[in-house]
């Protein structure tokens, strides 16, 4: 070989990527963000062809497909990963975190890492975890104040058994429904309520059917950004170093955009008139949903890492 040749260039690659929400969403905008930065430093060799409202299926199936191969990336919230990757669950536990910073210095550090790297053997590679804020319930019907409100209430939740048992122990009725589903069954009346995050509330416009939002903020599980392995073991480690790094590059934009967000949103919902109210003492919440932790922490790893979780906050809290 001649000092001159040069190594031959890998082909060109366009990654599938899906996300549910609308294009102007932080966390699809974030995917904006990674796919410039990713056709940058490869040279525009790698691109992503990026597909949002939920055009590639709701989340459920996506995943499925992403598993297979179908899809390369997916954006993601942890809750639909629950039954796939157990340790997602751990995230997800209600009241588990004592803060968004705190949730946010948890994926940052060594056991968001173990969070992506479990991903692994189930058929997905955890790329980035992005923002989602915190869950709080939302109803057609009455202002909820204390968990007795909930009783009998229909309430949607993700295709998750863990937000199937934390509603159950509130008292009300779990709907598993995808999220494209849920505005229309407000409207329909086939449930009476959902539970989201601000920016969530907003942009679906269920604020407009469900006007009364309580910040029960039970739950911060994390988005997620998973890469088919599928596709990933077919790149060239060149190749997965470059999505790797776009993929982190693209978390502190998605935070900015996320604050902000979070803001207008809260805005448009007060701005409708919507009656949301401040929970001054979340602990008949958190007292309900307590026995959740026992159903789903049923390995010692699952335990350890929750537990871990639990101390780092700033009380260093051995029970949530
Ligand atoms: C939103 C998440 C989205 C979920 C949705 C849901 O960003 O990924 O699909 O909640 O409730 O906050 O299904």
């Amino acid at each position: 070989m001649s000092a001159l040749a040069l190594p031959a260039l890998a082909d060109p690659l366009t990654l599938r990527t899906t996300d549910t929400h609308p294009p102007d969403y932080p966390t699809v905008q974030a995917l904006y963000y990674m796919s410039e930065h990713l056709a940058r430093s490869s040279d525009g060799r790698l691109n992503m062809k990026i597909y949002p409202g939920g055009q590639l299926g709701e989340e459920k199936d996506s995943l499925e497909i992403t598993i297979f191969g179908g899809i390369d990336l997916n954006r993601v919230n942890l809750a639909p990963l629950n039954s796939i990757v157990p340790e997602t669950i751990v995230l997800g536990m209600p009241f588990i975190f004592e803060s968004i910073e705190h949730m946010r210095a948890v994926v940052d550090g060594p056991i968001g890492d173990e969070v992506l790297a479990a991903m692994e053997p189930h058929g997905l590679i955890g790329l980035a975890f992005y923002d989602s804020g915190a869950r709080s319930f939302y109803n057609v019907k009455r202002p909820i104040r204390t968990p007795a409100d909930l009783e009998g209430m229909k309430i949607r939740v993700q295709n998750s058994e863990l937000f199937v048992e934390m509603v159950s122990a509130l008292g009300a009725n779990p709907t598993p429904m995808s999220f494209g589903e849920v505005y229309e069954s407000l409207v329909l009346g086939t449930i009476d309520g959902s539970e989201n995050n601000w920016p969530s509330y907003e942009s679906t416009r269920h604020y407009e059917v469900a006007g009364f939002y309580t910040r029960t903020e039970h739950s911060m599980a994390p988005e997620v950004l998973v890469m088919s392995r599928h596709r990933w073991e077919r790149l060239a480690e060149e190749d997965r170093r470059l999505i790797r790094e776009a993929a982190r590059a693209s978390v502190p934009v998605m935070r900015r955009l996320w604050d902000q967000r979070v803001a207008r949103s809260r805005e448009v919902v007060l701005e409708n008139g919507n009656e949301v109210v401040e929970l001054a003492d979340k602990a008949p919440f958190r007292d309900a949903v307590r026995p959740v932790y026992d159903v789903f922490l049923t390995t010692p790893e699952l335990r350890d890492l929750a537990q871990r979780i639990l101390e780092s906050g700033s009380g260093g809290a051995a029970t949530p």
